[in-house]
């Protein structure tokens, strides 16, 4: 039974991937329909097409009906609802999630809500992340010993067709499927990527309006020419299946996040929650964007974006890339503690980038059309323009409610009485109220501090980008590369104290080459390769590479550095260094493992920090680490790793022996 179910459901999702294919053979079958925007019953097109007459009617090119009607025909949905990205649909759809008890409102604030997921359900999972190409190299390295989850899951097209034939047949069975026409990046705007999500999550569908540009504006630029990412859906929990329902539906036993870059394709089951099912966000953005942009000679980053004014008025722009919950909202948002500095932001999660052939710098835009922000840690004085957003038209998810309407997450300010904790029980003030890795979801035009040019389809100009994570042991606040090469270096050297954004337990250290080690969607020796071709290109205006570590501890346990609004300090040198060519200067000198800042050319006006442990080289630590990187390279890349990139290790390793 199960083995024909599965077949049938091979052969749908083979049309998906082949739409040459099917477009010869359906001829007749696909005929141009018309689709009218439907209210929430929707209209239901397998197997009798009932059309619900709306006044405003859309021609959808044939390749995207087709996709739908595949979509619907392997997961049955009991109605399918088209969005439109209306204000009033997106209330239909909250009222509805708040009928279901899905959504709760919080009255303290405007248009918010609060969302609850399963406990098994609050990260993204990327043991079952999965990359399907014909060739396994294309997305895993030749590591001689690769470590389990160390670079990307790759899965061969026929067991990836089996996975999907146990999962999606029926699985929309009594839910309604919402069609979610999406862009990443300003409608129409020739760097932006078009997809279309089938999702049975009406969760889903309200994120994705807040998340991306949502419904009849991308609709109504679609033609038979365009491109787009087909997005399948599912939380895996058809309801005519007699299991108990959950209140927030999901199948953690069978989750399942797969991507075929090959056909731009992305199936998702099982999962409700941040990037395992808003898919032009890590799925899209990241790993299909990356496989595109080494294909199309562009980058596509885990990366902050924010423009620096300084008192005189100048500005530039900087990309910045930690990995998830490091603290990117908090910078690019960031209020700067020196008089006269203005920092405006582009975005903070992901950042699209080309050379612009007209003026040589890389220019880069922010995809996406709002922050999914850690929650816990973001408070009036970390992150102020953070809470200047949240308290509109933000869907929350997993922080905790006060009696009075409002939330409460760890590190917000005074603890409040009568706390309901994440779990939806009262909070016992010991366990955490909030989970860590709860998040607000709101819309960026919301943030006081949007750069004027956040939706300039140019993008804007980038004369830095900075490498950073979590590290509380020996690494510097900053040092500069010596020069690309060096910088790329830097980049896939990255390692991070692990964060509540993914499965991952304890505070180990983890490699994670450029805040990408979950998101790249090719063989990520290519993926440095590609980075370095960038260093051969003529006529282009690189910018310079920066390492940044805000985490560093004295053996007592504190921070050594303030962080937060006085990282504009560290953002002051780099500017500086921005406009000089010497590694050696008033301001900056040389060191074993970059160009590193004098003191008296660094502005420490009114702050105490102690200057000598905050840039101490230990020569052990170094050691220790440029051979734990060595060892990383051999084990998860093999012959892939570039030799450049050995180079510099060598080099590097050289110069720590004279520390
Ligand atoms: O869940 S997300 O992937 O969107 C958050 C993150 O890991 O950065
Ligand atoms: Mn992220």
């Amino acid at each position: 039974m199960l083995r024909t179910g599965g077949n049938r459901v091979l052969r749908c999702l083979h049309r998906l991937t082949s739409h040459q294919h099917t477009f010869q053979t359906n001829k007749n079958m696909f005929a141009q329909r018309i689709y009218h925007l439907s209210t929430l019953q929707g209209l239901n097109v397998q197997p009798n097409i009932q059309i619900k007459q709306q006044p405003d009617l859309v021609t959808v090119p044939k390749h995207i009906t087709q996709f739908i009607d595949e979509a619907s025909r392997v997961c049955k949905p009991a109605n399918i609802h088209i969005c439109d990205g209306s204000e009033t649909e997106y209330n239909n759809l909250i009222n509805l999630m708040v009928q279901q008890n899905m959504a709760v409102p919080l009255p303290k604030y405007q248009n918010c809500y609060l969302t609850r997921t399963d406990p098994l359900d609050v990260a993204r999972v990327e043991s079952r992340t999965v990359i399907s190409t014909r060739n396994k190299h294309d997305v895993v390295p030749n590591g001689l010993n690769p470590h389990k989850g160390a670079l990307a899951n790759w899965m061969s097209p026929e067991e990836l067709e089996n996975q999907l034939g146990e999962r999606f047949p029926g699985c929309m069975e009594g839910r309604t499927m919402y069609v979610i026409p999406f862009s990443m990046g300003p409608v129409g705007s020739s760097l932006s990527k078009i997809g279309i999500q089938c999702t049975d999550s009406p969760y889903v569908a309200v994120s994705m309006r807040i998340m991306t540009r949502m419904g009849l504006d991308v609709l109504k630029v679609l033609n038979e020419d365009t491109d787009f990412v087909k997005c399948l859906h599912s939380v895996g929990s058809p309801i005519n299946n007699n299991k108990q329902q959950r209140l927030w539906p999901c199948n953690p036993e069978k989750t399942l996040i797969s991507h075929r870059p090959e056909s731009s394709e992305i199936l998702s089951y099982g999962s409700g929650y941040g990037g395992n099912s808003l898919l032009g966000k890590k799925c899209l953005a990241l790993r299909l964007g990356s496989y595109m942009a080494h294909k199309e000679s562009w980058l596509a980053e885990h990366m902050l974006i924010l423009g620096i004014t300084n008192p005189e008025g100048v500005k530039k722009y900087v990309a910045a890339a930690f990995p998830s919950a490091c603290g990117k909202t908090n910078l690019a948002m960031m209020t700067p503690s020196l008089p006269g500095w203005k920092i405006e932001c582009v975005g903070d999660d992901i950042a699209w980038m080309r050379f612009n052939p007209e003026t040589g710098y890389l220019h880069a835009i922010n995809p996406e059309n709002g922050f999914f922000g850690v929650a816990p840690g973001t408070s009036k004085n970390t992150n102020p323009n953070a809470m200047a957003c949240v308290f509109k038209d933000t869907l929350f998810t997993n922080v905790a409610a006060t009696n009075d309407g409002g939330v409460y997450w760890e590190g917000m300010g005074e603890k409040p009485e009568g706390v309901t904790d994440w779990h939806g029980n009262p909070w016992d003030g010991k366990s955490n109220a909030a989970h860590p890795n709860s998040r607000f979801c709101t819309p960026a035009r919301n943030c006081p501090i949007m750069d004027e040019r956040w939706e300039d389809p140019e993008g804007v100009p980038i004369s830095a980008i900075l490498f950073g994570g979590r590290r509380p042991q020996g690494v510097p606040l900053v040092y500069e590369a010596y020069d690309w090469d060096h910088g790329v270096y830097i980049g896939a050297s990255m390692r991070s104290e692990a964060t509540a954004a993914a499965e991952h337990q304890g505070k180990v250290i983890m490699h994670d080459p450029f805040a990408m080690r979950p998101f790249v969607g090719y063989n990520m020796g290519q993926y440095f390769d590609h980075w370095l071709s960038f260093g051969q290109m003529n006529n282009v205006k690189l910018p310079k590479i920066f390492h940044v570590n805000w985490f560093r501890k004295n053996s007592n346990g504190s921070f050594l550095w303030p962080g937060f609004g006085d990282n504009i300090r560290v953002l002051e040198w780099i500017m500086k260094r921005t406009d000089e060519i010497s590694p050696e200067s008033e301001i900056a000198k040389k060191s074993a493992i970059g160009v590193i800042p004098k003191e008296s050319g660094f502005n420490l006006d009114n702050i105490n920090v102690d200057w000598n442990e905050l840039f101490n080289l230990d020569k052990k630590f170094w050691e220790n680490e440029t051979n734990d990187i060595g060892n990383y390279f051999s084990d998860n890349l093999g012959n892939d790793l570039p030799p450049q990139i050995r180079k510099q290790l060598n080099l590097i390793q050289k110069r720590i022996l004279k520390l």
